[in-house]
């Protein structure tokens, strides 16, 4: 049975290209700076956001930890919205591993933060407080529904920001889907990021790896601190080579991707049981809530996936589905299928 496999955009597949990519990859040790691969594809991620220079990290999550680290000393805070990634899917890491105190503010809906609660939870100069240091953004935001943080947004951050002396971070997972929905390019959308992390290996489609961008100095510093969290890596260049490949060729399927997401969430929201507003749907990632007498989200997630669809469930009603490049039109006119027959049936 053919599976077609919406809990994430994580899931994808290197292609045939970046197999061949990675297996003709020019290595060298990283940690001595000598993977030509890996200076590539670094020095690429920093034209492609347009910032100095860039760090080839493991993931998303050491990504977003070593940008704090660069950007904290232990005891001092980072604040945040309550859905962000760093706050709700990282342990921690930030306090377990740096000492980092995070201070939350309640996501609006779109993903932003509402810039009065920033302001408000900025710490005074006092011998009580943490020193407040950065605000963390993502964008796009996953847990609201995949929104795109737009550049007239960034500016309002960037004002508030300058006025307390404050950094900004941009977990940017998914940051070239946010430049594809607002189409504009990512060094616009990213001009006030202080640092700003993003995924190879989520829509880009490459097996591993996440990129740390920003200032010269920054990297220099950042640098560091992924050695000490064990993410020295030597022959990179072979994960390196299918990154290229990632921001060469599969950055231009994200479209493709979104309207997929959305020709899915208009089929979804036809459906008797589902609860969703296609018009939220922005990007690659569809959040629906089952309303049905007899199924919830683990029970559908489950009957779904017998049927060869698979989504995630993410709570007693809610689930997530997320497309990508192994996920045609085609699939999701399947998809919808399968949704019909189970609610119908059950
Ligand atoms: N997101 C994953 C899960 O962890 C939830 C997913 O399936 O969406 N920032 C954002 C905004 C992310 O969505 C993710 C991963 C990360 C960071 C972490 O990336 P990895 O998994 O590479 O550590």
């Amino acid at each position: 049975m053919h599976t077609i496999d919406l809990r994430s955009d994580t899931l994808t597949q290197p292609s045939k290209a970046m197999r061949q990519a990675m297996a003709n990859a020019d290595v060298g040790d990283d940690v001595f700076g000598e993977d030509p691969t890996v200076n590539r594809l670094e020095t690429m991620a920093a034209e492609t956001t347009g910032k100095e220079a860039a760090l080839f990290v493991s993931s998303g999550t050491m990504a977003n930890l070593v940008s704090l680290l660069t950007h904290c000393n232990r005891g001092d805070e980072v604040i945040l919205g309550d859905q962000a990634h760093i706050f709700y899917y990282e342990q921690g890491g930030c306090a377990a591993l740096g000492g980092i105190h995070p201070h939350t503010v309640p996501n609006l809906p779109d993903g932003t933060l509402d810039l009065a609660a920033v302001e408000a939870a900025i710490r005074a100069d006092n011998v009580h407080f943490p020193i407040t240091r950065v605000i963390a953004l993502e964008n796009t935001h996953n847990r609201c529904l995949g929104t795109p943080l737009p550049t007239d947004y960034m500016d309002q951050v960037k004002a508030l920001a300058d006025q307390h002396d404050l950094k900004i971070h941009v977990d940017g997972a998914r940051i070239f889907n946010a430049a594809a929905a607002l189409d504009v390019e990512p060094p616009a959308l990213l001009r006030h990021a202080d640092s700003v992390s993003f995924c190879l290996s989520k829509g880009l489609g490459a097996p591993v790896g996440s990129l740390v961008c920003g200032r010269r100095e920054f990297i220099d510093r950042a640098r560091r601190n992924r050695k000490v969290v064990g993410g020295g890596m030597r022959q990179a260049g072979i994960l390196a080579a299918a990154g290229l490949v990632a921001l060469e060729e599969n950055v231009h399927n994200l479209p493709t991707d979104h309207v997929n997401a959305h020709k899915l969430a208009l089929g979804l929201a036809e459906l008797p049981g589902i609860e969703l507003d296609p018009s939220g749907v922005h990007t690659n990632i569809v959040f629906f809530k089952v309303n049905h007498p007899k199924l919830n989200a683990e029970s559908l997630s489950t009957a779904l996936s017998e049927e060869g669809v698979k989504a995630l469930a993410l709570g007693h009603d809610l689930l997530r589905a997320v497309t990508h490049y192994h996920i045609t039109a085609q699939d999701i006119d399947q998809a919808l299928i399968v949704f019909k027959k189970i609610l119908q049936k059950a």
